[in-house]
Formats: C-alpha cells, structure tokens, sequence
C-alpha cells in the first residue's frame, strides 16, 4: 500500500458521519400577488429576489458581482462568486412587457458581462463578451436595459470566462409572469437552480477547471441536509420551475408521491395537447423545465435528482471497492500507522453514513440528514416537499404524522403466517 492509497482510505474511514444539523426550516406563508389574474410571487428556497425600484415607469435593479462566504450545508463554507452576495444571485422576477434597467457592477479581478439566457432581447443587450458588448472590466458598471417581451422561466450568468465564473457560483432565474396566463391558476410557484461543484475535502474553493468527479450537488447552492424544504397544501396546484447550470451534468428530477406534467421549457410554453404526465424530468445543462402538478397524498415526499451520485456530498466517490472485502488483516497492517482505523463499506454505504466520525474541517459528510425514522442516507441534490392539509400551519420543521398502520414496518407473525409467507423459504 502506498502513501497515497493510505491517505485515501484513512480518509475514507475518517470522513463519514452524520450531518451536524437536522434539515434547514422553511416558512409556508402565502405569496403576495404580483402580476395579472391573481399570479403570485415566486419563492426562491434558501434564496430571494431582486428588489426594484421603480423610475419613470421602469424597473431599476442593481447586480453587484463579486467573491463572498456561502454556506453549502452545516459543516460546509466556501469562497463562492455570484451576485448580491448569493448563489444563485436573487431570481429576476417581472411581468411580460416589463422594461428594466439592470445595472451590473463588477468587483471580481477579470472581466464579467451577463447573458439572459432564453430572452429575447435586442442583440447588444445579450451579453455575450467579445460578440456583443466588450467586458465588464474589474470596478466597472454596465447598464442592460430591455424589455421582456415573452412570458417565461430563463437564467442569468456570465458569458465571459465562463468555465471559471459559473464553476464558482455565478447564475440565477429569471421569472416572467405572462400578461394573460393560460391554463388552471398556480397556488405555490418555487424555484430552483441545480448547480455542481467540485469542492476537495477540507478546501474552501471549488475547482474551476474540474471536468468530472463533481462531488457537491445543489439546488439553489445547498446540499441536503441543507436544502430548505417546499411546504404545500394537498389539493393545491403547484409550480417547480428547475434551471441546471451545472458545468458538465443533467439532472433528472424525480418527484416522489404526485404526477406532474411539463409545463414550460425556458423556450416557452408546453402546448396543452402536448403535456404528458412523468415522474422524472431531465433538466439538461444550459435548460429550464418547469412542472405543475396537485399533490392528493400529504406527507413528507422526496424530490431529488435520480443520478445515484448527485444525492451523496463529498467522500462518496473514489473509493476503492469494499463490498463483501473481509477487512480485517488490512486493519490490523494499516492500525499502527493510523490509530483506530476501519476499513469501512464491507456491508455497503449505509453504517458509514450512520456512524459518528470526524471529518476533515469544512467538509461535509457523504450523505445524511436526520428524518423520523433514522438517518436519511442522501445529500446533495435532494429535498422534502411537506404536503400538508393545513400548510399555512406549516414552519417546515416537523415531519409528518403518519395515521396508525400506514407505515411500513415489521411483518407481524400471525400476518406471515396467515398469508403464507415463510421468511426463510422463498414461497
Ligand atoms: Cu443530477
């Protein structure tokens, strides 16, 4: 075994535990209507929107682009680059026929611009550097002004140097309520940007130059357990509008407990006679889709991508194979040159997630949040839609109180036996 090598399994054996915070709170309060036909406000989880300020008619916003702290989860800090402060910067939200002027201050060391990805704007305005406009040198404010002409969901970022800025944190929605909205009224309207990051153990900077191995999956910049849970009433019709600017990967969204039906694409509406129901929705890099949906079951449901390694966090990957290895003359070499090390994964993921080990500082462990009934073994791009029949009761902090006998648990005897099942033979 080589230094290397030993590094990676003392890390391994190190690195796993429980996540140090139970799940991030959410407050189910009701959208003030903001737009035509009663549409209202968008909530951006763990997230906001940009203020205006209104002159002469014209929406006036400021975005300040610059390098700052941002928690991915409890245990997890980074130098993170994005707007006002935040990844995703706050969600552009306006009314079709809206005019902006959208000024934009750069505070990084290079050049920036910002392209409104999926507006239809005039061509000056699309802020592709070098094709368009010129850069945003470093202390410099640009003015964008346009008006939104189209109805939609679209992102922002930066279309100079982009592997590094966006690798760093640098995007954000946009939402465009329509003038005369088609189709049944939306209660609950969220959105969400998946995002993934390439963040080694222990560091506070992602890396920008990575291509693979991305091991920090967001929505709006959080990795579960950190994600703020989407509290929503049963019978009510809910919107989830999902961007992906992840560097390198798509993200197919699985909904748990409803069928829900693409709505719109950041092109434009879904013709109604073209709307089919799906569970998953693959979200590809530089999209939006957007799904509705009307929850019947309340409960506590998971949404999550379904690629198996965007719901773990650091230290699930890389790992060499230990599954059915019998460890122990490997522990007994490896023990005098690291104190108390165990091989771990033998048995598979599971115990590692549920034991108590230190992690290098600032990192987060592969996976694990706190539930009702034990550790949920996921991280990364995962969270909780709390369907509730009374969610304006709802802080998003309680977990579902399921009515006796509709949860699943050990087989009674006298079931098994009369049903005919013997759980030593397969019947
Ligand atoms: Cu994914």
């Amino acid at each position: 075994m080589n230094r290397r090598e030993l590094m990676q399994l003392s890390m391994a054996a190190g690195a796993l535990g429980v996540a140090r915070e139970a799940v991030a709170k959410a407050v189910a309060v009701t959208q003030p209507v903001v737009a035509p036909f009663g549409q209202r406000a968008v909530v951006t989880p763990n997230g906001s929107s940009l203020p205006w300020r209104l002159v002469d008619g014209v929406k006036v916003g400021h975005l300040v682009v610059s390098e700052f702290d941002h928690e991915i989860a409890p245990g997890l800090t980074i130098r993170a680059w994005g707007y006002n402060g935040s990844t995703p910067g706050p969600t552009i939200e306006v009314t079709q026929g809206d005019r902006v002027r959208l000024y934009v201050t750069n505070r990084l060391r290079e050049i920036t611009s910002v392209h409104w990805h999926g507006v239809i704007l005039p061509n000056g305005m699309d802020g592709v550097a070098g094709l368009t406009q010129r850069g945003i040198a470093p202390g410099e404010t640009f003015l964008y002004e346009f008006t939104f002409r189209d109805a939609g969901t679209f992102m922002y970022h930066p279309h100079a140097d982009e592997m590094t800025q966006m690798a760093m944190g640098m995007n954000g929605m946009i939402v465009v309520h329509p003038k005369t909205p088609r189709g049944p009224k939306v209660d609950r309207d969220f959105v969400l940007m998946s995002h993934e990051w390439n963040i080694k153990p222990g560091t506070r900077r992602a890396d920008p130059n990575a291509m693979s191995d991305f091991n920090v999956l967001t929505f709006n910049s959080r990795a579960f357990p950190g994600t703020a849970p989407l509290v929503m009433g049963v019978g009510e019709r809910v919107r989830i509008r999902i961007g992906n600017l992840s560097p390198m990967d798509h993200h197919p969204i699985h909904l748990h407990g409803v069928s829900a039906e693409l709505t719109w694409t950041d092109g434009g509406e879904v013709p109604l006679l073209a709307r089919h129901p799906e569970t998953t929705f693959l979200v590809p890099v530089g999209t939006v889709r957007v799904f509705e949906f009307v929850p019947r079951e309340p409960g506590d449901w998971a949404m999550h991508c379904h690629m198996t390694h965007h719901v773990m966090n650091q230290m699930g990957h890389g790992f060499p194979v230990m599954l059915g290895a019998d460890a122990r003359r490997i522990d007994a070499r490896v023990r005098p040159l690291v104190p108390g090390y165990m091989t771990m994964g033998q048995d598979g993921m599971s115990e590692m997630a549920e034991m108590q080990m230190t992690v290098p500082d600032n990192s987060i462990p592969m996976m694990g949040g706190a539930g009702p009934f034990g550790l949920i073994d996921m991280g990364g791009m995962f969270t909780v839609l709390k369907v509730r029949a009374r969610p304006e009761l709802e802080d998003g902090s309680g977990w579902y109180q399921h009515p006796r006998g509709t949860v699943a648990d050990v087989a009674p005897v006298e079931r098994l036996k009369a049903d005919g099942i013997d759980p030593n033979k397969l019947t």
